[in-house]
């Protein structure tokens, strides 16, 4: 299950650029044809425009339908991220009119190359060629809707964050300012992408860090979080159920300070429902802005909460807390080969 690039999703041509590209192909091909005998060589033009003009549509539409990620190979968190932005159902049915419009033209195409076989005047040789050209316009033209339908889904889909299942991940939530993005960009090596989020019109910052050659993935939660429950609709829960598949951890945030405009309590409250959203998700509390607590870069732990402290803008206990998070997740642990399983002595003893 390989990490979706969403950026190499190719454009999408619409159908008049498409016959472009099919039918300036087909005219190279046929001036390259060299016969001093017109009726022959009429025919070898058209047979080559037919050929040509049929594969360069035929294999621009296969790879289409391949370079789109394939829904049943996704992870959770993809496969919850095309549904929610533009629907599992219609990704399909637009993918299957382009596959439709592939067959139709390697059928025309074989179907225009053997009749022209039996055509004996160089008009049958020209009308053969334009009846093609008119099918395979016509088929496109079928196709126009699906062909937009998917160019929209991948403006969308292009900004897609790419989330690579295999690696750890780790969730940063919290309530709204309190110094999730300025956490993410603080722990990150370069700067982190930020990308469009489907389910609400926020952004969603991805970062990243290493650490003994693995990459460890950072991820915002979008602004969905600052709302009861019950006013959610259906998209965002499927962002949450996307969350609580994505992460290895989840960091909650808070700012004690409260300089973001949020009271403790509405944090705390907070806490409690990520913390019963992401059911076997690890959750971390981690209190940020500690420049603004009276606390000095050598204070690891806020005395008043006992939670690790830390200042995203001034870069004290970043390091302490990356530290933290790589041994929690613990993907660096190496399972002993030779171990046997808890009670092994008790199932499998001979009677
Ligand atoms: N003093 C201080 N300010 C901080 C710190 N971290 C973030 N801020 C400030 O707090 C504000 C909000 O930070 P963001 O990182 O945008 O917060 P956020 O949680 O991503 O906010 P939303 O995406 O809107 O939910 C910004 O003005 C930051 O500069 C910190 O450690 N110390
Ligand atoms: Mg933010």
């Amino acid at each position: 299950m390989p990490a979706v690039q969403w950026r190499r999703i190719p454009t999408v041509l619409q159908p008049d650029e498409l016959m472009d590209k099919a039918f300036s192909a087909a005219s190279k091909k046929a001036n390259l044809v060299d016969d001093p005998d017109k009726y022959h060589r009429v025919r070898k033009q058209m047979l080559a425009m037919i050929q040509s003009s049929c594969d360069v549509l035929e294999t621009t539409l296969k790879k289409w339908v391949s370079r789109w990620p394939s829904l049943d190979q996704l992870s959770p968190f993809d496969a919850a991220l095309i549904d929610a932005a533009v629907g599992r159902d219609p990704f399909k049915q637009n993918l299957g009119g382009v596959q439709w419009a592939a067959n139709q033209i390697n059928r025309m195409s074989r179907e225009g190359q053997s009749r022209m076989a039996k055509h004996r005047s160089i008009e049958e040789f020209h009308d053969r060629r334009r009846h093609v050209y008119g099918r395979c316009a016509s088929i496109l033209d079928q196709i126009g809707p699906q062909l937009a339908w998917l160019n929209d889904a991948r403006n969308i889909m292009r900004r897609f964050p790419t989330i690579d299942p295999l690696d750890p991940c780790i969730v940063v939530a919290g309530a709204p300012n309190v110094g999730k993005s300025a956490l993410i960009s603080a722990l990150s090596s370069g700067e982190p992408e930020v990308n469009a989020y489907p389910f609400t019109t926020k952004r969603l910052h991805v970062g990243h860090f290493e650490h003994r050659r693995r990459i460890y993935q950072m991820v915002d939660t979008p602004g969905l979080l600052d709302r009861p429950m019950v006013e959610r609709n259906d998209i965002e829960m499927q962002a949450i159920a996307a969350l609580e598949n994505v992460g290895s951890i989840a960091v909650y945030l808070m700012d004690p300070s409260e300089s973001g405009g949020n009271p403790m309590h509405t944090q705390e409250n907070l806490l409690s429902e990520v913390t019963n959203m992401l059911g076997d998700t690890p959750v971390l509390v981690v209190d940020g802005k500690m420049d603004l607590l009276g606390l000095t870069e050598d204070d690891s732990v806020n005395p008043d909460s006992g939670h690790i402290a830390i200042s995203a803008t001034e870069g004290w206990g970043l390091e302490a807390l990356k530290a933290i998070l790589i041994e929690k997740i613990g993907a660096d642990n190496i399972d002993d080969p030779l171990e046997l399983p808890d009670g092994w002595h008790r199932k499998n003893r001979p009677e």
